[in-house]
């Protein structure tokens, strides 16, 4: 190899393996590679050789241009993994001890009524049960005694899939399948069906300070033998009295839900203005709240019960209204706002 390309060749290694920082290896890198550099400038003075000299001479220069440039790209990985890991180790490290400075998450208030009725109805002996939000027409109408066509289907517009089927418009389509499920069992061993069963509803319709197209209601429903009009009232008062821990007024009048015979309206005074009229119950100072009433026989036998045994209740407590009128929430559609800052100040008061 020629002395000139070996002596230029250990002074460049050296000098790279002596460069600490990036900059300084630029300047390496355009003092030997560069259009004035070092091995540029050997290249360059191939052109005085004669052609035998410069065929071995050119091999030796390429392979010098080669050895420094890929010298060079390793040194700028080194040099940059080294920068990386500089910064790391300069970053401040944890202090556990600081307090943490973090904001509390809370219970949206429906969650906080609902959990509350969850905990008054098992102390009561009813089983809490989960079900779909998606239900089929069978579901939420025809097994309740409203077939298709049915005017009563006009008070519960909701949203359908392109399957067919839709968004239940209230927790009753849960209730022939609860029936079937559980009831020939239960009844069996002499047992009666007690359940609730809270989810969210939807209905197309327009919305207003107590109307929402996205609310909770808690259904609820007893069958047994004998059951009887004073059960349904004795459940609904002990509910309202240990939700609201006050007196309130409440009044019963007769409601028509297809799927119970008798049917009520159980309405609660509104707690926003006193019962004097206001935007949260539509100025009638009355806010409808938990409708009511006996499983109508249609509907037992839909269930695969048999109404000449066995008698029944349900209710359809509107959870969301429960939660406006427990926490004072004058407009319905705050619920569903989304605010945390609004929603934190709720607090489960249990
Ligand atoms: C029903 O949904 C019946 N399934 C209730 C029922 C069950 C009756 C069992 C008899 C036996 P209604 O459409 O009235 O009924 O709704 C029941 C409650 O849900 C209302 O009293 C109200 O508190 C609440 N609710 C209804 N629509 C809305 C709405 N758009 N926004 C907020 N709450 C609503």
């Amino acid at each position: 190899m020629n002395e000139k390309i070996i002596a230029l060749q250990n002074e460049i290694t050296e000098k790279l393996s002596a460069t600490t920082d990036l900059s300084e290896l630029e300047n390496i890198r355009v003092a030997t590679l560069g259009k004035k550099g070092s091995v540029t400038a050997l290249l360059k003075g191939m052109k005085d050789l004669s052609p035998e000299e410069r065929k071995s001479f050119g091999a030796e220069v390429n392979s010098l241009k080669e050895l420094v440039t890929r010298k060079i790209e390793e040194k700028i990985k080194e040099l940059k993994e080294k920068e990386i890991q500089a910064e790391i180790e300069a970053m401040p490290l944890f202090d556990i001890t600081t307090p943490a400075n973090l904001q509390r998450g809370s219970y949206h208030p429906i969650t906080l009524v609902q959990r509350q009725c969850e905990t008054i109805f098992k102390s009561m002996g009813f089983a809490v049960i989960d079900y779909p939000e998606i239900v089929t027409d069978y579901e939420c109408f025809e097994a309740l005694n409203i077939p298709k066509h049915h005017p009563a289907r006009d008070m519960q517009d909701t949203y359908y899939l392109d399957n067919g089927q839709l968004l239940k418009s209230h927790t009753s389509a849960a209730q022939n399948a609860i029936l079937k499920k559980y009831g020939k069992d239960l009844m069996e061993k002499g047992m009666p069906i007690k359940a609730i069963f809270p989810g969210r509803c939807f209905r197309n319709e327009a919305t207003d300070a107590c109307h929402e197209n996205t609310f909770f209601q808690m259904e609820g429903v007893m069958v047994d033998k004998d059951i009887s009009i004073s059960n349904l009232i004795f459940f609904m008062k002990t509910m309202l009295s240990e939700v609201f821990r006050k007196d309130i007024k409440v009044r019963l009048r007769p409601g028509f839900f297809p799927f119970v015979e008798p049917g009520f309206e159980l309405d609660i005074s509104c707690l926003i203005c006193g019962g004097d009229g206001c935007p949260s119950c539509k100025q009638s100072g009355w806010l409808e709240l938990c409708p009511c009433g006996m499983i109508h026989p249609n509907v037992l036998s839909e269930g695969g019960i048999d109404p000449e045994e066995y008698t029944g209740f349900a209710f359809g407590l509107g959870l969301t209204r429960l939660a406006m009128m427990k926490y004072g929430v004058k407009d319905i559609r705050n619920l569903n706002s989304g605010s945390l800052k609004a929603m934190s100040q709720f607090t489960d008061d249990e």
